[in-house]
């Protein structure tokens, strides 16, 4: 059984390969894309035993898709195959060392029809940590009711609830986004808002005011993300004193898509937190794998093995 497991969706991503408006490109490539799985597919990488809950369609991108993720090592036992809806789509334009425009294809997609009743709750009996983000509940109210589901299920077995809020505002309002983010937020353990995500929940990017509004709201451990610069980290101990401090981000030479590095960083921060190591240098490795992924064009594509995380970091 996985130890760490996600929830949400994975679609076909066709990528550009022609840096012009996307109705006068002609030719793209075929990539995998979701938030969830990424992580899954990159603590894999590293060694842990990783889990990813979801639906996809009874169709070949559906296959194309389990394939893929079961074949990166990840447990993909918990998924069900829609006879009804098919797997989403993404398409995203070229454009080299920025942040792509993506177009969406997934409105009533297999992932945006999962219900509470998909869950199984043996699933998550031997798992230490449940990775989420605002990318699911933002599909539907099923998809939504089907994310609390899981976190109650996943706390009343002792996971860890591990948080990213991925604000997609294609996907609804910055209202309802953060009406319900700040719900989850306070049933998590770990938040990771990178900058501008901080800024709509909380107000401020002012990290001391960031980081007192996510611990009074019961999480242990908050995490901002400055993109390329680093980010912050602070721990509530258990007596209420506070450790904190900032690790700088690693220096990239050129970058290629900056899609999928939020989701390395959290490779990084998780699976060093569940080798023991301390949240500085959780946050280390996190920053390390970030500025590894935007390095490619994929959303994972750059997601290091144990071997090149070492070569890297001893560079
Ligand atoms: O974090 C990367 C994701 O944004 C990308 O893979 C697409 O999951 C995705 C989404 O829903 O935007």
């Amino acid at each position: 059984m996985p130890e760490v497991m996600t929830i949400g969706e994975s679609m076909v991503m066709l990528i550009a390969n022609q840096g012009k408006a996307l109705e006068l490109v002609s030719d793209f490539s075929r990539h995998l894309a979701g938030a969830e799985s990424n992580v899954a597919i990159g603590l894999a990488r590293l060694g842990h035993q990783t889990g990813w809950i979801s639906a996809i369609g009874n169709d070949p991108f559906g296959t194309y898709i389990r394939n893929t993720i079961s074949g990166e090592g990840v447990d993909t036992s918990a998924i069900t195959v829609s006879l009804v809806h098919s797997t989403g789509m993404l398409v995203k334009e070229r454009n080299d060392g920025g942040d792509p425009q993506v177009y969406y294809y997934r409105k009533d997609s297999a992932a945006a029809n999962f219900t509470p009743e998909m869950l199984q709750e043996s699933y998550f009996e031997n798992g230490k940590i449940l990775h989420i983000t605002g990318i699911f509940p933002a599909l539907s109210p099923s998809s939504k009711d089907a994310l609390f589901t899981a976190i109650k299920m996943a706390k009343k077995h002792g996971l860890m609830i591990s948080f990213d809020p991925n604000i997609r505002l294609k996907l609804w309002t910055a209202q309802e986004a953060k009406e319900t983010l700040l719900e989850i937020a306070e049933m998590s353990d770990l938040i990771l808002p990178g900058l501008h995500e901080a800024e709509l929940l909380v107000g401020t990017t002012n990290w001391e005011q960031v980081s007192k509004f996510f611990h009074e709201k019961g999480n242990q451990f908050v995490i901002m993300k400055n993109g390329a610069d680093g980010a912050y980290y602070s721990i509530r101990e258990r007596d209420g004193s506070i450790i904190e401090g900032y690790k700088n981000g690693f220096k990239v030479e050129t970058v290629v898509d900056t899609v999928g590095a939020g989701d390395g960083f959290a490779v990084g921060l998780l699976s060093a937190m569940r080798e023991g190591l301390s949240l500085g240098e959780a946050v280390t490795r996190g920053n390390a794998i970030g500025s590894m992924a935007v390095m490619v064009r994929g959303d994972y594509d750059g997601y290091p093995t144990r071997e090149q995380l070492e070569a890297y970091l001893a560079k």
